[in-house]
This record gives structure tokens, sequence and C-alpha cells, in this order.
């Protein structure tokens, strides 16, 4: 058995990374488990477009039918919004029992950095990184996406992560795992849905090419693993943070009292926070997905004229 009897790129994608042209990888979680149909389909081909429109190709990731694909096509990503979650979240564990079984799988952060870096793909841009659940002391849910950016090459954009997570424990978890966290254009982790944590991060980079110089060098000096850029919800689509923090802690208690538990705790969340902000969340999720789609495209740019 050989990686390429698994990995399907396509020939746009692939001619991309030849010539050293700028590709962004994108996920599929973000479409299945993320938003609900049709807004999932809408949001993803928006995204493609954006990311082209900044002068990158997009290269959406999922598993299909047992082959990694990178860059599904339309049909790809309209079969993946409709199926939602019935299709398989896959993580790092989960690939190899799909791949073998011919089956179809939603990438996470994790999975989406391992196809991305197989296929010569430098940055990803999406919404939300995994990170460390509240009470992980005692549930020890950590999501596996920590662990891939502590090994994988590639530059994942997001807007920090949501305050379903431990933000405060996400940042140290990372810390112990060695992963820059690089704010842009801010000195403080956003999250999410809002430009404010309270949570410093120790390095704020003013530009694209900034950011591209740090990979160029963390690949020089063989440092592994990934890149953390954390991109603020623009200010026009920033919640309450009041407001957002109540629907959290609402839905953070309903998961506890209804038993959620491994990988269905994220998505039960966010439907549920949507939920209760009629909807208003979905928005703010939606815009600040296409700031880090296009930010992400500008620094594949930089990356490849560095
Ligand atoms: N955070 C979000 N939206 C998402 C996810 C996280 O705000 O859709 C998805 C991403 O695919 C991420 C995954 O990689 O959930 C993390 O899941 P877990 O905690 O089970 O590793
Ligand atoms: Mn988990």
């Amino acid at each position: 058995m050989e990686l390429k009897e698994y990995l399907v790129v396509s020939e746009e994608v692939a001619d991309a990374v030849k010539k050293n042209r700028p590709v962004v990888a994108l996920e599929s979680t973000i479409i299945t488990h993320g938003m609900p149909y049709p807004k999932n389909v809408e949001t993803a081909l928006n995204v493609e477009r954006i990311v082209r429109e900044n002068g990158a190709v997009p290269a959406t990731i999922a598993i299909i039918k047992g082959k990694i694909v990178v860059g599904a096509v339309k049909e790809q990503i309209e079969y993946l919004g409709k199926e939602g979650t019935k299709i398989a979240k896959a993580s790092r564990r989960d690939l190899p029992v799909l791949l073998a079984k011919g089956k179809d799988g939603a990438s996470t952060v994790a999975t989406t950095m391992i196809a991305a870096k197989l296929a010569g793909i430098k940055v990803f841009a999406t919404g939300g990184i995994g990170g460390v659940h509240r009470g992980a002391e005692l549930t020890m849910d950590i999501s596996a996406d920590l662990e891939e950016l502590s090994n994988t090459g590639v530059c994942v954009v997001c807007a920090g992560c949501k305050s379903i997570l431990d933000i405060g424990l996400t940042l140290e978890y990372l810390e112990t795992k060695g992963v820059p966290v690089i704010g842009y254009r801010t000195k403080e982790m956003p999250a999410f849905f809002t430009v404010r944590s309270g949570f410093d991060i120790d390095y704020e980079l003013e530009s694209t090419d900034d950011i591209a110089a740090v990979m160029k060098v963390k690949q020089a000096c063989n440092l592994e693993g990934g890149i953390v850029v954390a991109n603020p919800i623009p200010e026009e689509y920033s919640m309450d943070y009041e407001y957002i923090s109540g629907s959290i802690e609402k839905a953070v208690q309903e998961a506890k009292d209804e038993g959620v538990k491994g990988k269905n705790i994220t998505p039960f969340l966010l439907e549920r926070i949507e939920q209760l902000t009629e909807g208003k969340s979905l928005e703010a999720n939606i815009h600040l997905v296409y700031h880090n789609a296009a930010l992400g495209a500008a620094i594949a740019a930089g990356y490849c004229k560095a």
C-alpha cells in the first residue's frame, strides 16, 4: 500500500504547489458539523471565492469514499453539506480506519493539517481551533488539534478559540508543545465571537510578510510543528461579550447535564449556541471565517515570494 492510493490532490492544487504559487487549505468539519445546511455550503463556496480573490488557490479537504481529497469540487462540497453530521468527524485517530474502510469523513483542524502537509500546502484557514476543554483536569478532553500543531508544519489562521474551551489552558498547552501563537495586529488572544478574551499573547505581528518570515525561519531551523495565527473577528461583527458568554455558559451546562462527551461536545455546543443566540452566532462565525480566508491567502502569497 502506498500513499498515492489514498491521497487525491486536484490538478489545480498540485500544479500550484509545484509552481510555488499560494494555496490555502480549508477544513470540512466546519461544513458538516459547524454550520447548518444550506448556509454551510454557501459559506464554503464563498470562502473558496475569497481565497481566489486574494490571490491563492483554495484546497478544501475531506475524506471521500476512502480517499483524502485535497481540492474538493463543488459537488463534493454540496454532498458534505447536505449529509452534515451523518458524515464522521475525522481527526487523526479516525483517518486510517475511514481510509481502509472506503468511508467518508469530515476533516478537523488536525486532519486538515495532515492532508495539507502531505500535499505540500503551508497555510490553512479556518474558524476556530480545538483546544483544552473546560474541566479537562478531570475529563482529559484535549483536542487532537493541539498535538497536531505540535508536530505538523502548517500555519493555521483562526479567530482564536471559543470560550466553550478553557482559553488559558489552551494557551498553556500550546506553550508546552512549542507552538508559536501570533496575534495578527493584536496582543490579545481573540475568543472567536469576540475580539477580546482577557488573555495576552506573546507576539503581535503587523504584516503577512512578517508571518511568512516566521514560517520560513521555523522551517530552516528544523523546528517541527505548526504556527497559530490568531486573527480577531472584524469589530463590526464582534459580539457583545456578556451576551455571548451567557449563551456559552448555558450551552456548556446543558452538555454537562445531558452527558455529552468526546467528539460530540464541540458540535453540540456550536448548535446550542446558535439556537440560544437566534442565529447571531452563526452570522459572526461566517464573517470571521471569511476574514481568515483572506488573511490566509495573503500569508500564503507572502510565503511563496519570501
Ligand atoms: N471549533 C469551532 N468550530 C468547529 C470546530 C472547532 O469553533 O467547527 C471543529 C474543528 O474541525 C476542530 C474540531 O478541529 O471541531 C475540534 O474537535 P475536537 O475538540 O473534538 O478535537
Ligand atoms: Mn475532544
